[in-house]
């Protein structure tokens, strides 16, 4: 890791780049992906990145109270011994500051930023068949050829803002969550609406509520949450972790969902009433996404699922004081876990304090804005001097689909995926040769401990391009076939779980207006999807169609 050249970010010019690959987004996928291609394969390799530093989803993600609900020594790089030896997390999990501290940490030590241009927002990608290669502009007027294109634009990057009649009339402020100022914002005597109850909302209505006047929550859905029972993380966390870290690596990597813990071999049903209960107090106790897995069965069984999200319910009514919030809090449209399952510190407890006030949107809807606030179907006024959207993303597709990407014949990604999304092994999309997405729609992605599914996904795709190298290949395309059997084994996999059960899920893409609902990532687990993976690629890369110069192979 010798720094033989400036390590400084480039600038764009006017004249075009020429790439063997070209890398969108410099979150934690574009940055490893970076390290791999330039420095292992040694392609001439670089990354566009629309934000003005490094760190993805925590570069955008400045709300109050963003942290991780994966465990600190879990979400990070695990392909360097160096930089597990050398970073220390300082609490159970990573709040937003931290890690964007590490991913920074990351992409100095790799010496990355020299081949990282930012401010780049990417606006189309088209590929040309007579060159074989991707010809990319950027909104600044930077453009870019590269033989191969990798999307690592996120999963959670292209925020959802509900367009609300008179919003220009607000007099006050209105800020998304995932696109915080970066010089924080000031609550102290305000009058605060927020607008949405996800694992967003529920990170920051208590911090929210501790610096504001008023906090008025504007929740549509109620939601489960489990105790995250953050705390700072013991002086002799790190060398204990360092002795252990292979095991906590192997068992992250044979789990379905990326955390070194699997559910034990119980279900909830079979449990006698008295000792479950023993089970989930205990677990209430630990806290985190280790409650979820207590029991096998709570994704694949109705009735457990109901112990669990009546157990969780229970918890509501015991920690709210007051009964009428208490019972709007209760969540019921959904089974426990089958949105993605918030954990929190004092959520629930934020209801007892004077000046929260929460008011149900789901029956009288929130009609309009005006010069002061908000106004409800019914007329009801909502008075405040900032609103916050945690209103959630676009997931998955949308920030794909934000670029205008035209594959083979002038194909457009938005018309391939008008139905939904279409991949092959979330990685590849026929008609679209040389493109590859890291975690995409059909990958395991947000269902796991992100960094898992993204070392594997990225580890996957430039083995795929070694060997496409090596075998002077000129494209690798997806086989429709292999796409279309993928996608169709996606929506199998999903609908033998509780997980569509969830209509208003973003994992459905519900919570898009006119977008099509399907399940997008692929529940069947990171160990299965990557032994999947591994099976393929030992047989060839079946499923992809490898074409050289003179013809096809
Ligand atoms: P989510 O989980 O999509 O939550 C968005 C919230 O905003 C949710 O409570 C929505 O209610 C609510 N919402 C959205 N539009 C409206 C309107 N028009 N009126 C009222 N309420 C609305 O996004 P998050 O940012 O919290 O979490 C996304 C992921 O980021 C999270 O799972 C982690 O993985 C990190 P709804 O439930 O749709 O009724």
């Amino acid at each position: 890791m010798a720094n033989v050249l400036i390590d400084e970010h480039p600038v764009a010019k006017e004249s075009k780049l020429q790439l063997d690959a070209l890398i969108i987004g410099a979150g934690f996928s574009g940055l490893y992906q970076l390290h791999l291609l330039r420095d292992k394969l040694h392609l001439k390799a670089a990354v566009v990145e629309a934000g003005a530093g490094v760190g993805g989803t925590w570069y955008w993600n400045r709300y109050p109270g963003a942290r991780c609900d994966s465990e600190s020594h879990t979400y990070c790089y695990y392909f360097s011994d160096e930089i597990l030896n050398e970073w220390r997390w300082s609490e159970r999990y990573p709040g937003q500051a931290e890690i964007l501290s590490y991913l920074n940490f990351c992409a100095d030590k790799l010496h990355l930023r020299r081949d990282i241009y930012l401010d780049q927002r990417v606006k189309t990608a088209v590929w040309n068949e007579d060159t074989a290669c991707w010809q990319i502009h950027c909104n600044s007027g930077f453009s870019i050829e590269a033989k191969y294109l990798v999307s690592a634009v996120g999963c959670l990057s292209s925020t959802n803002t509900p367009d609300f009649d008179g919003a220009q009339e607000f007099e006050g402020q209105i800020y998304h969550t995932g696109q915080w100022p970066h010089d924080g914002v000031d609550f102290h005597n305000k009058s605060v609406a927020i607008i949405g109850t996800g694992s967003t909302g529920i990170q920051a209505i208590p911090v929210i509520a501790e610096e504001a006047q008023q906090l008025t929550v504007l929740q549509r859905t109620p939601n489960y949450s489990v105790p995250a029972r953050n705390a700072p993380l013991h002086p002799d966390f790190h060398s204990k972790f360092t002795k252990e870290r292979n095991h906590v690596r192997a068992q992250m990597l044979s789990s379905r969902h990326g955390h070194p813990w699997t559910a034990p071999p119980r279900n909830l049903i079979e449990t006698p009433e008295n000792e479950r209960t023993e089970i989930l107090e205990e677990a209430w106790e630990i806290g985190g996404l280790r409650f979820r897995e207590s029991f096998q069965d709570i994704l694949f069984n109705e009735q457990s699922n109901k112990i669990m999200s009546d157990f969780i319910r229970s918890k509501i009514f015991e920690i709210v004081g007051n009964q009428d919030t208490a019972k709007k809090l209760l969540p019921s449209d959904h089974p426990f876990a089958t949105k993605r399952p918030p954990i929190d510190t004092n959520y629930f407890e934020t209801y007892n304090r004077k000046n929260v006030h929460l008011v149900d949107v789901r029956e009288n809807p929130i009609s309009k804005l005006n010069k002061h606030g908000l106004v409800l179907e019914d007329g009801t006024k909502i008075e405040a001097d900032i609103i916050v959207f945690a209103t959630g993303f676009d997931a998955m597709s949308g920030a794909l689909l934000n670029m205008d990407i035209i594959g083979k014949k002038g194909l457009r990604l938005c018309d391939a995926w008008r139905e939904g999304p279409k991949t092959y092994l979330g990685v590849g999309v026929a008609h679209f040769p040389n493109l590859f997405i890291v975690t995409g729609p059909g990958s395991p992605s947000v269902l796991t401990n992100m960094p898992r599914s993204i070392e594997q996904n990225v580890n996957w795709i430039s083995d795929l391009l070694q060997f496409a190298e090596s075998n002077k290949i000129r494209s690798v395309e997806v086989l429709e076939e292999a796409m279309l059997q993928w996608t169709e084994h996606v929506n199998t996999v999903a609908s033998n779980t509780l997980l569509p059960k969830a209509n208003h899920s973003w994992y459905l893409g519900a919570n898009i207006p006119g977008k099509p609902r399907v399940f997008m990532p692929y529940a069947g687990g990171l160990d299965v999807y990557s032994a999947r993976c591994e099976a393929i690629a030992k047989n060839g890369y079946k499923g992809f169609q490898m074409i050289r110069d003179a013809g096809m192979s």
